[in-house]
């Protein structure tokens, strides 16, 4: 810890972006927690109680200018399992701890991957519009559509949710294989030793691996390829692990058969090419939008805070 408890507990807690409705209540009534304004008011704030701030709650991220800027700052409570918003290396030589938000999203990100991967397969978003058209009604009909049952899905990713859509996955008697910085030992899946390898051997491939630095576009132009024209591409985890420039002219040239993206590199942008494209599912980055997950992250969250404020340590703390 970078300062004693007791200067911590004395401190401003300071709340960066918009967070859920229950933390941002609890944070403000029970804990008197300060918003740090945007704007022209930003670096006044900061000047005047930068110092005070002891922990930051954050759904926004965290860049180093910002922590450099409160130099009292012992812990950030990360709302999200996913923390690559947050500069790391800034709070690493400080000793800052972090927590995020794991498990308690789990089986909602795993939903929605499966849900892109059955929509972009059998196009139900496109037979919707199809639908909604008149098109159906004037007597065409909806092409045909790929299979979801019995198809060869590799996961970029096992983690906590990436095994959680492979456990879906079997049940649709889907063959499962897998990347993984380190082979997972517990498992019955196929191991690829590479990104391209798993792209090669399979119909789909989702991608579920943190981001940050370590992943940037490990899903690169030569892995879109090996998945080719009738492979699909899931990515429910950051935009920046796929190469997106590379992913838009495939898609667009037809060198890849579809894509469902909850994700990408300069949210909430989405590429105007792919507005056009039925076989492309486009979603808003809903992986953990539901009412049950987002409170129980809102209340990780909390549970996060109030522990650090009792006696230092987190209850879901990110190793650093
Ligand atoms: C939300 C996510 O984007 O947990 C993550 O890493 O990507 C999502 O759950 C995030 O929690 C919103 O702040």
């Amino acid at each position: 810890m970078a300062c004693t408890l007791a200067a911590v507990t004395d401190g401003v807690i300071l709340q960066v972006g918009g967070l859920h409705p229950t933390a941002e209540r609890e944070l403000a009534t029970t804990y008197g927690a300060v918003r740090l304004p945007s704007g022209p008011e930003r670096a006044a704030f900061l000047d005047e109680r930068g110092a005070d701030v002891t922990v930051a709650v954050t759904g926004a991220g965290m860049d180093a200018e910002l922590i450099g800027a409160l130099p009292r700052l012992a812990a950030v409570i990360n709302l999200g399992v996913g923390y690559d918003s947050v500069d790391v290396a800034a709070l690493k030589p400080r000793g800052i701890a972090l927590s995020n938000t794991p498990d308690v999203l789990t089986d909602c990100v795993a939903d929605l991957a499966v849900g892109g991967l059955i929509d972009v397969f059998r196009g139900l978003s496109a037979s919707d519009r199809f639908v909604r058209r008149g098109e159906w009604a004037a007597g065409r009909k909806f092409p045909l559509q790929r299979r979801v049952s019995g198809a060869r899905v590799g996961i970029l990713g096992l983690g906590r949710i990436g095994r959680a859509i492979a456990h879906r996955l079997e049940a649709f008697g889907c063959t499962v294989a897998y990347h993984n910085r380190r082979r997972v030992d517990d498992v019955p899946y196929a191991y690829a030793a590479t990104p391209v390898e798993l792209a090669h051997d399979a119909d789909a491939v989702i991608v579920v691996t943190p981001g940050g630095t370590g992943t940037q576009a490990l899903v690169s132009a030569e892995v879109i390829a090996a998945l080719g024209p009738d492979g699909y591409l899931v990515n429910v985890a950051r935009g920046s692990v796929v190469d997106q420039d590379a992913l838009v002219t495939a898609l667009t040239t037809g060198a890849l058969g579809g894509a469902a993206l909850d994700v990408f590199t300069d949210e909430p942008r989405v590429p105007e090419e792919l507005f056009a494209l039925d076989n492309v599912v486009l979603l808003p980055h809903i992986g953990s939008a539901t009412v049950e997950t987002r409170e129980a992250m809102a209340q990780l969250v909390l549970s996060n805070l109030e522990r650090f404020l009792a006696d230092g340590t987190l209850v879901t703390p990110v190793p650093l």
